[in-house]
């Protein structure tokens, strides 16, 4: 069974993490880690704090020469912004006036974290909300890459949706346009939407506005077998619905044909079992999107999660003063117009995580040795 777990605050020193149960041997790319983070930092419609920030892993433990120990391994990311920040965010400084927020803004974490937490200053709670962490979710995702493509699974993020404009595609061409996918601003396999899609960003942008949408990610060559219909939280679809709904702004995950399954009677949903000598077990569809009954039945795995837009806004809506109780305009951060391009990536990390999860416990795996050598024979 693989853990993680991660920390730290936007503008703080930086974020660490530690991912525990991670198979020994496994040979570590770090300049593959630092691509993945890369890309988490593109797309079209970010702030300023990403001409700020060149997100890079160091490994405090955990790998030595280039490959995994089997011991925890714990990672961390520099946050460079912190310079700016550092007194005001300061551990043990005392005797500075902090930069308080007190005008929650509507969307956020703001108003129920202040409340729960019980301060008059919601920097004490954004810090924390921030997406920013999520650097460190690619990270450990991008480990777990690493685990994957010793069994050949592979990952494919992009945007289907942004702001009501849709990429036309079919899955076949994400995967062998993928380079060309990666390279674009917005991550989108449709050039004439991800045209559209930029001109609804600069619209927003200009209106002081944000954006969400939608991404998802296919992942092929995954086993049969991972995940259990057995108990409500070994399903695999479970599993990569809570680990994507845990992303800041997600608002509904889907798997396969997902909504559009209420639209449609049985006969037209259910992907038909056929058998090949040499193929085994085959279907010619595969609305189910991989998974049948909480089990991966090894066609491609396919998920797609909705992000609502940011809600930092320029122009800013209604809000109460905590403390004065006067109605305000709510604050303004610093923040990006769209960050779907960015979500995708971090979705992507996120299910590369629940699988790797799956495999260590669907395998041997003290070692990636014991790994290869268990998927022989199931
Ligand atoms: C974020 C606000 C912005 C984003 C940040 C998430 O940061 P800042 O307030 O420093 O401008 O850029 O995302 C990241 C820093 C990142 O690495 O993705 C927020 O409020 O969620």
């Amino acid at each position: 069974m693989l853990r993680f777990l991660d920390a730290g605050e936007t503008h703080g020193y930086g974020l660490v993490g530690i991912l525990e149960g991670f198979p020994a041997n496994v040979r570590i790319n770090i300049d593959n880690i630092n691509k993945l983070l890369k890309l988490r930092q593109k797309g079209y419609g970010r702030g300023g704090r990403m001409k700020i920030e060149s997100d890079q892993v160091k490994f405090l433990s955990g790998v030595r020469n280039g490959k995994t120990l089997g011991s925890p391994i714990s990672i961390f990311i520099e946050n460079k912004d912190y310079k700016n920040w550092e007194e005001y965010m300061s551990p043990d400084r005392c005797d500075i006036e902090t930069k308080k927020v007190t005008i929650p803004r509507p969307g956020h974490a703001d108003l129920p974290g202040i409340i729960k937490y019980d301060t008059n200053d919601a920097r004490n709670i954004l810090e924390r909300a921030s997406a920013r962490e999520t650097a460190m979710r690619v990270a450990i995702g991008a480990l777990c890459e690493e685990l994957l493509k010793y069994f050949n699974i592979k990952l494919y993020n992009h945007v289907v949706e942004i702001g009501n404009i849709k990429s036309n595609y079919n899955i076949d061409d994400v995967i062998n346009n993928y380079t060309k996918i990666e390279n674009s601003e917005l991550f989108c396999a449709d050039p004439i939407s991800e045209l559209k899609m930029k001109e609804t960003i600069d619209i927003a942008k200009e209106n002081g506005d944000s954006l969400g949408g939608i991404a998802e990610v296919i992942c092929e060559n995954v086993p049969i077998g991972l995940g259990s219909h057995t108990h409500w939280d070994r399903r695999l679809d479970a599993q990569i619905a809570y680990s994507v709904m845990g992303i800041q702004s997600v608002k509904g995950v889907e798997i396969g044909l997902g909504f559009e399954y209420s639209k449609r009677t049985g006969s037209k949903c259910h992907d038909e079992i056929f058998f090949d000598n040499q193929k085994g077990f085959y279907r010619k569809t595969n609305n189910a999107g991989g998974i049948e009954g909480g089990i991966s039945n090894g066609e491609k795995i396919v998920v797609r999660a909705v992000f609502k837009p940011i809600p930092t806004l320029y122009k800013p809506l209604k809000s109460v003063d905590i403390v004065t109780k006067q109605e305000v305009l709510s604050s303004i951060e610093r923040s990006d117009i769209c960050a779907v391009p960015a979500g995708s990536v971090v979705m992507r990390s996120a299910i590369a995580f629940v699988l790797a999860n799956a495999l260590t416990e669907r395998l041997s795996s003290d070692t990636i040795e014991d790994m290869l050598e268990s998927i022989k024979i199931i």
